[in-house]
C-alpha cells in the first residue's frame, strides 16, 4: 500500500482509465443529483432558519426544537455542523449567517455537563473546519476556549484517559467508566487546534490518551469496549468495531493521514491485524466483524451494529482492499434488502437486530472513501441510492428525519446533527465535483469536518 501523506480520503489515481465513465455511469447525471443535494440542504437550512434558529436540533416531524445535551440550554449544534457543508456547496450568504450567529451568540460559559467525546467531534470540530473555511479568527478563538473547558477531562486522570462528562463552568467530572472510541477520537481535531495555536497541550493530551489505551490491548492485541479511567481496569470483555469502540481505530489511521504521526500508524497496523484475525467471519458468502472476547477470540454473537459499516472504507484507506469492499458490499446488500439500512442487522436470521434508523451516514461514508481510492462507478451508485432512500423515506415536513421502525418506515421527530455534517457532504462531494474541494489532497473527521481539502 501506498504511505504517502495525501489526505485520508484522498489518492493518487492510477491513469486516465480510470476516470473513463462506463456506459451505465454515463446515464447517471452526476451534475444534476449533486444539484438535488444542494437544494436539499438549502432547503432543511431554511426550515431549521425559520424554526430552530439557534437551536441545537430541529423535530423535523413537529417544527419545534431540543437541546443535545444541556436540557433547556442550546449551543447551535446543527448550525455549526453545518457550516462547512455550507461553504462546500457554495452556499454563502447561509454560510455566513451561521457564522454571524457563532460570533453573537455562541457562549460556552454554561453550567452543564457535555460529553467530552460528542463535543470535540462536533463542536470543536465543526468550529475549527469552518474557520479552515473562512479563517474568521473568532471561530478559532470559541473552538479553543471550548477546548480548554474540556482538558480538565484529560489532566484529571493518572493515565491520560479523560472522563465521559465534564461540566463546561465548573469542570466537575463525571463518568470515570469509558470506551475506546471516548478516549481516543480526538487527535485530528487537538492537533488541528495545536497547529493552529502553536500550543502542544492538545495533541499532546489527545496522543496519551490513544497510546494509553493502546498498552492494554490483550495478548492477542484486541481491545475491550469498557474501561476504568483512572485505574485503566477493563470493565467488560467484549472486542467490537462498532460502537463503542469505532472511532479509536479511525483515528489511529486518521493520525498518521492528517498529522504524519507514525506511532499511530504503528498502532493502527496492530489493532487492524489482530481484527482481521479475531474478528472476521463469513456467512453465506458474505463479510462480517463479529464481537468477540478479547483475550480468547470466542465469538459472542453475529449481530452487526449499522456504525460498523463504516469500517470498510477504513480498510481500504490503510490498504486492506479485499476485505474493505466485501465488508461494504455485505452492508449494501442489507440497505438493498430493507430498502433502507436498520440500526442492527443479523446475518444468521436475515433480520434485523434493532429495527430503527438514525439517519445515519456511515455506509456513504465508506463508499465515498471506497470512491475517493479508485473513482469506482460501483460507489457512487452505492451513494446514490443511500441518498435516493433517504429522499424518499426519511424526508419529513420541516427537514430530515429518523425512522422508528424500517420495516413500516414510521418515522420520529428528531434530526441529529451530524446529518448536517456527514452525508449531504458525502452527497455533495461524491456526485458535484465540487469546486471548493481538493479530491487528491483531503482530510475529513469522524464527523465530516474538513480540515485539510478546503480550497479557496
Ligand atoms: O457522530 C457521528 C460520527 O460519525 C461518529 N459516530 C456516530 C455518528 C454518526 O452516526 O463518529
Amino acid at each position: 500500500m501506498s504511505h504517502f501523506r495525501i489526505g485520508r480520503r484522498g489518492l493518487v489515481l492510477g491513469g486516465a482509465a480510470a476516470f473513463l465513465p462506463l456506459p451505465a455511469e454515463a446515464k447517471e447525471n452526476w451534475q444534476r443529483l449533486g444539484e438535488d443535494v444542494r437544494s436539499e440542504m438549502r432547503w432543511a437550512w431554511g426550515q431549521y432558519r425559520a424554526r430552530a434558529w439557534g437551536k441545537d436540533q430541529i423535530m423535523p416531524i413537529s417544527g419545534g426544537s431540543e437541546s443535545f445535551s444541556i436540557k433547556g440550554k442550546h449551543l447551535g449544534l446543527s448550525l455549526i455542523e453545518a457550516l462547512d457543508t455550507l461553504w462546500l456547496m457554495e452556499l454563502d450568504t447561509e454560510f455566513q449567517d451561521g457564522v454571524d450567529w457563532i460570533k453573537g451568540n455562541l457562549d460556552f460559559d454554561v453550567d452543564g455537563e457535555l460529553s467530552v467525546f460528542e463535543t470535540i467531534i462536533r463542536i470543536v470540530g465543526g468550529l475549527l473546519s469552518a474557520w479552515h473555511a473562512c479563517g474568521d479568527p473568532v471561530l478559532l478563538a470559541r473552538a479553543k476556549d471550548l477546548s480548554d473547558r474540556l482538558m480538565p477531562s484529560f489532566e484529571a486522570s493518572p493515565l491520560g484517559l479523560p472522563h465521559r462528562y465534564i461540566n463546561l463552568r465548573t469542570g466537575a467530572l463525571r463518568g470515570p467508566e469509558t470506551n475506546p472510541a471516548e478516549i481516543g477520537s480526538c487527535i485530528t481535531e487537538f492537533g488541528t487546534l495545536s497547529r493552529a495555536t502553536g500550543d502542544p497541550r492538545y495533541v499532546n493530551a489527545a496522543k496519551k490518551a490513544m497510546v494509553s489505551m493502546y498498552e492494554r490491548r490483550s495478548k492477542i492485541g484486541l481491545l475491550a469496549d469498557k474501561i476504568h479511567c483512572m485505574t485503566g481496569e477493563w470493565k467488560s470483555r467484549r472486542a467490537t468495531i462498532g460502537p463503542p469502540s469505532d472511532s479509536y481505530y479511525e483515528y489511529l489511521w486518521d493520525a498518521w493521514q492528517l498529522l504524519g504521526d507514525r506511532d499511530c500508524l504503528d498502532m493502527y497496523r496492530v489493532c487492524t491485524a489482530a481484527i482481521l484475525k479475531h474478528q472476521s467471519a463469513t456467512l453465506d458468502g458474505r463479510l462480517w466483524f463479529v464481537d468477540v472476547d478479547f483475550e480468547t477470540g470466542a465469538r459472542i454473537n453475529w449481530e452487526q451494529d449499522e456504525l460498523s459499516s463504516f469500517y470498510g472504507g477504513l480498510l481500504a484507506q490503510g490498504g486492506d482492499i479485499v476485505p474493505g469492499e466485501a465488508y461494504t458490499r455485505s452492508w449494501d446488500r442489507v440497505a438493498r434488502e430493507f430498502g433502507i439500512l436498520p440500526e442492527g442487522y443479523n446475518p444468521e436470521t436475515g433480520g434485523t437486530a434493532y429495527k430503527t434508523n438514525d439517519l445515519r451516514p456511515e455506509l456513504a461514508d465508506a463508499a465515498f472513501n471506497h470512491w475517493l481510492l479508485d473513482r469506482r462507478f460501483v460507489w457512487r451508485e452505492v451513494i446514490a441510492r443511500h441518498y435516493r432512500a433517504m429522499k424518499q423515506w426519511n424526508k419529513a415536513p420541516y427537514g430530515y428525519a429518523v425512522m422508528a421502525d424500517v420495516t413500516t418506515k414510521q418515522q420520529g421527530d428528531h434530526c441529529p446533527g451530524y446529518w448536517w455534517s456527514e452525508q449531504m457532504k458525502y452527497y455533495w462531494l461524491a456526485f458535484a465535483d465540487a469546486k471548493r474541494f481538493d479530491y487528491k489532497r483531503n482530510y475529513l473527521s469522524t464527523e465530516g469536518n474538513v480540515f485539510l481539502g478546503l480550497k479557496k
